[in-house]
């Protein structure tokens, strides 16, 4: 008697792949080679040698990707994307030598991006970021951290919010939001830096959580910017709020921003260029993420890169991201920020990959969502025309993505 072997139902098999998995918990790509990927319902069901998901799964559709190279769709966990204006002037300036502090000092730096964004309707808003979003798009990203931080007013500030959520909604993206008000110090309150952060304690932050359009609360640590003491109040104002806390840390100078990220369980710590042995320590103790990044570093032509080999040694999980912004990080190419990774950083093929894809999710705390290919996880992928994964870092300018696919649905490029 002939039994009838029944295969279980997929929606889509997508064959004939390189699947970088990155389920691993060391250190390689989890590399499935001539592999395949059931999805079901949006999820990954299963990813493994073609032969074998062939014989596990049917499904009435199937893709076959030709040897093409599937990754996690990109994550951008670092970006200031909604913003108006431009920068160039300033950037003019620079080369001819004068400092990004002086800038900022004289009005211009982010002050001059909170004075363009607050005169900007909605309209131009959306217009404007929305084309720097596209292009993250049109290089993989399916997940991105969008920040406030040029609004600096309770209205500006969950205006940027909102701008980032309806940006969610027009392009085919995830967006996690981030309230960054305490970016600088406002005009209004220049003589009175505290009663800043006592109005972002009592007034913007609650506000933010309350309407829902907060995911996470960021501060700037830096002389330029807010003390140690300020943040922590900050913090403290997240947390009564329901809020985590991510931390632009030890950028310019050390300024404790790692300690004080690890002390409040910060989801990331960000920058890190002059962050302290210690400090890299209690990240590690508090599971916290180091995002780098290296178009920032690129643009100021700092000289002094973040602590890499500390890093790797107490084991801190590393994420790179664009920074994308007007003033230190006009960067809407995260290929570009890998290869930088790579050749300003010395990161590895592995470490740059995971690090715009598992580690960015976990910086979001996504993790648990997205951010490797693993049954159950959402069908979030980047296909790339390239056959390695260092092809994929190595090239400068020529964008190899093939298509994504978002919960299950292919999206040619
Ligand atoms: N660090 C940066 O590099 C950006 N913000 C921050 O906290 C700079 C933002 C800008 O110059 O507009
Ligand atoms: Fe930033």
């Amino acid at each position: 008697m002939l039994v009838a072997r029944t295969r279980d139902p997929a929606d889509c098999i997508l064959s004939n792949g390189r699947f970088a998995t990155l389920a691993t918990a060391g250190g390689g790509l989890g590399i499935v080679e001539d592999g395949a990927l059931a999805m079901r319902d949006g999820r990954i069901l299963a990813v493994g040698p073609s032969r074998e998901i062939l014989s596990r799964f049917e499904a009435p559709q199937e893709i076959d990707l030709s040897g093409r190279l599937v990754t996690p769709g990109l994550v951008d966990c670092h970006t200031h994307l909604v913003y108006a204006g431009s920068r160039a002037a300033e950037f003019e300036q620079r080369l001819a030598g004068r400092s990004y502090a002086e800038i900022a000092a004289a009005g211009g730096g982010i002050g001059s991006t909170v004075r363009a964004t607050r005169e900007a309707d909605d309209a131009t808003l959306l217009r404007e970021s929305g084309a720097r979003l596209a292009a993250l798009i049109a290089e993989g990203v399916t997940l991105v951290e969008i920040k406030s931080g040029y609004g600096l007013d309770t209205r500006n500030e969950l205006r940027q919010l909102t701008i980032a959520r309806r940006l969610a909604e027009t392009h085919d993206v995830d967006v996690a939001t981030t309230l960054l008000a305490a970016h600088a110090v406002p005009p209004e309150y220049r003589q009175h830096p505290d009663a800043y952060v006592d109005h972002l304690c009592r007034e913007t932050i609650p506000e933010a959580a309350s309407a829902g359009l907060a995911d996470a609360v960021d501060a700037f640590c830096e002389h330029i910017a807010f003390s140690a003491e300020q943040v922590t109040r900050v913090f403290d104002a997240a947390r009564a709020a329901g809020l985590p806390v991510k931390l632009h840390a030890d950028q310019l100078s050390d300024s404790g921003g790692a300690l004080l990220a690890a002390r409040f369980g910060a989801l990331s710590a960000d920058h890190l260029e002059y962050s302290s042995e210690e400090g890299v320590a209690a990240l590690a103790r508090a599971g916290t993420v180091a995002v780098l990044l290296p178009g920032a570093y690129y643009m100021l032509r700092e000289t002094r890169a973040p602590p890499v080999e500390s890093l790797r040694r107490h084991r801190v999980p590393i994420a790179i991201a664009t920074d994308c912004n007007p003033g230190t990080s006009p960067l809407t190419s995260p290929l570009l920020a890998m290869n930088m990774a790579a050749v300003l950083f010395g990161l590895t093929i592995p470490e740059v990959i995971a690090g715009f894809t598992r580690e960015a999710a976990r910086a979001l705390g996504r993790l648990d969502r997205c951010g490797t290919l693993e049954p159950g996880k959402r069908c979030d992928l980047a296909v790339w025309d390239v056959e390695t994964p260092a092809e994929l870092v190595y090239r400068l300018g020529l964008n190899p993505l093939h298509a994504r696919v978002r919960e299950g649905r292919w999206l040619p490029h």
